[in-house]
């Protein structure tokens, strides 16, 4: 097998911080190029880093030559809630970044390719439970409309150009070695910091708010999972629904209470909440499940003990 270089663009957000060591671990820290617009945090730190913006087509394409890149997981991207307040920007970065990403796939002919679509591409017009793979999408935030026509995006390259590209639809991920940045669902990672710093925490969804959610560790393992899977086993080339656990913001808040017994919620919704009501509750991932053997690890309980097992130590390393 021919050795792989992986190139992570947007390696310094929530999710690929936490890939990057996932991806070290299968191909070796010396093969893996984490990469982003801003100077490396943590762990990063230690890991091959270079400022690269994926904006800058001709840097982008000089990277991938001068550095023999094979694959690339293209993570840039402005979120739900960010998104809503620059749509401009959200559609060219998501937009024009992820083009740029497909024409290098195409021109120096990398073996694969992963980015990340989201439960954003489905709207208040979509079944709310149980969301299907093929259903009805009328996306109504701009984050979910570009990555809508993101999946359209990828089928076409994979279509017509060849290229193997391959994506999740991600619900909300939920870690502490990272903090996210202007997604609706960043709440569910807000609240545990809150709570083992302040015992309280205002929310800014309604109490019943239900929402797709997924521990960060099942999330890495899905991304390896669907990447190392052999490409005829990957049926679905726009983006696959996957689904670990559905809870709203009065559920977490319980299953904290367990471990903290002081701890208090308020809410105080606000534009945020709308956006959640526009997503669906829960998810199907069937496909996923049968086409590569998809299987969450965890779950709200056992996600909750591990986050406030950990967290802690993190927290005081930091003080
Ligand atoms: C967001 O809330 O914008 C993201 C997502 C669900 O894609 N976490």
């Amino acid at each position: 097998m021919k050795k792989q270089k992986i190139l992570v663009i947007g390696a310094g957000g929530q999710l690929g911080t936490e890939l990057v060591q996932g991806l070290w671990k299968v191909y070796g820290e010396e093969n893996v190029i984490a990469t982003d617009i801003k100077d490396p945090q943590g762990i990063l730190t230690r890991a091959r880093f270079e400022i690269l913006d994926v904006l800058k087509q001709k840097h982008l394409f000089d990277f991938i030559q001068k550095n023999e890149i094979t694959q690339i997981y293209h993570l840039a991207a402005v979120l739900s809630a960010t998104g809503e307040k620059n749509p401009k920007f959200a559609w060219h970065l998501n937009m024009d970044g992820l083009i740029h990403v497909l024409d290098a796939a195409v021109e120096f002919k990398l073996e694969k390719v992963y980015w990340p679509s989201s439960i954003a591409v489905f709207g208040p017009t979509t079944p709310r439970h149980n969301t299907p793979q093929d259903t009805v999408m009328s996306p109504t935030t701009i984050y979910g409309i570009t990555k809508l026509a993101g999946e359209r995006w990828c089928e076409w390259y994979y279509r017509n150009k060849g290229v193997d590209v391959r994506s999740l639809r991600y619900p909300g991920l939920i870690g502490y070695k990272s903090k996210p940045g202007g997604g609706t669902t960043d709440y569910a990672v807000d609240i545990f910091f809150k709570a083992l710093t302040e015992k309280k925490y205002e929310c800014f969804l309604k109490p019943d708010a239900y929402l797709p959610m997924m521990y960060m560790d099942d999330a890495v393992k899905a991304t390896i999972d669907l990447m190392e899977a052999p490409a005829e086993k990957v049926k679905v080339r726009s983006s696959y629904n996957i689904s670990a656990m559905s809870f709203c913001p009065a559920d977490i808040a319980a299953e904290i209470k367990k471990h903290i017994p002081d701890f208090e919620i308020t809410y105080n919704p606000d534009f945020r909440q709308q956006i959640a009501e526009s997503w669906p509750a829960s998810i199907d991932d069937s496909a996923a499940r049968m086409d590569w053997h998809w299987k969450p690890q965890f779950d709200l309980a056992s996600m909750t003990k591990e986050i406030l097992q950990h967290l802690p130590h993190l927290l005081a390393q930091e003080a």
